[in-house]
């Protein structure tokens, strides 16, 4: 991606987040090596159209590789907030000074029958947990331990229809007030990734839940792609067909300003 592609988003976040990620930059590394965005393989994959990457990387890939798991002492502390890290939306913070007892993650859509669970019975749920390192488009890394459940055992409580092709997170934050109003944030990734192994939702962090910083009281991890994928505050999951019809149509807060949908590292 280009350098000025980088300015011109920092230019797109308000105030307190660009405040709030230039005093916290030092707490984590720059990208490792292997996720280098100047690295020949990775220029070449990101000056290639958006579809021709997905190809391209799906079958360099495949559907089923594994992102690199760590061991705990890799793990670098604190895991770096970003983006939106303190929601001021009513509903979330009437459900935050409840301790998230009324939270409950929607499942709608291309579904067999929509459903809908509270924390305690995700928490019940079969559960992952791995080491894994989080890449921000921004140039930075962290390590940290995620537990949550497997985002395709939940999928599979609601029944997805054989026509869905997308699951779309709604999330519980707003991103943007500006004068054509607010937009919350919204993220989708395919179903080979939201059936893949290590894709889960988790609520729990370096063995804690899942603070307010990082998306509570839910979040995406969909490891095999950058930081902007993973979608906090996940209030609703949608099952779809196509992206085009979703706000701008290029699925994602992000995507509908300009960046990559399959953004694989
Ligand atoms: N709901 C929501 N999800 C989001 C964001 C956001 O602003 N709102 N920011 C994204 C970006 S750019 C990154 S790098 C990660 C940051 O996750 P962290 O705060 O746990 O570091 O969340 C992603 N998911
Ligand atoms: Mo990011």
């Amino acid at each position: 991606m280009p350098s000025s592609f980088k300015i011109s988003r920092r230019g797109l976040i308000t105030g307190a987040a660009v405040a709030g990620s230039g005093a916290l930059l030092s707490g984590c590394d720059a990208f490792d090596s292997v996720a280098d965005r100047s690295s020949g393989l990775r220029g070449f994959l990101e000056g290639a159209g958006n579809g021709l990457s997905y190809r391209i990387q799906r079958a360099l890939i495949g559907n089923h590789s594994m992102a690199q798991e760590f061991s705990e002492s890799e793990i670098r502390q604190p895991m770096r907030p970003n983006g939106v890290t303190r929601p001021d939306d009513q509903t979330y913070l009437g459900l935050a000074a409840n301790g998230f007892a009324d939270y409950r993650l929607q499942i709608a859509g291309l579904v067999e029958k929509p459903a809908s669970f509270s924390l305690s019975e995700l928490m019940a749920m079969p559960a992952r947990t791995q080491v894994t390192r989080h890449d921000c488009v921004e140039g930075w890394s962290c390590i940290a331990r995620w537990t949550g459940v497997p985002l395709g055992h939940v999928l599979d409580q609601a029944g997805v229809k054989r026509e869905a092709r997308y699951a779309v997170f709604y999330c519980l934050d707003t991103i943007e007030r500006g004068l054509s109003g607010e937009v919350k944030y919204y993220e989708s990734i395919d179903l080979v990734d939201a059936r893949h192994p290590q894709t889960i939702l988790a609520y729990g962090m370096n063995g804690q839940r899942l603070p307010v910083e990082n998306g509570a009281p839910l979040r995406l991890r969909v490891e095999r792609q950058l930081g902007y994928k993973m979608a906090k505050y996940v209030g609703r999951i949608e099952l779809v067909d196509a992206l085009s019809p979703i706000a701008l149509g290029k699925g994602g807060y992000w995507e509908d300003r300009g960046y990559e949908w399959y953004a694989g590292i």
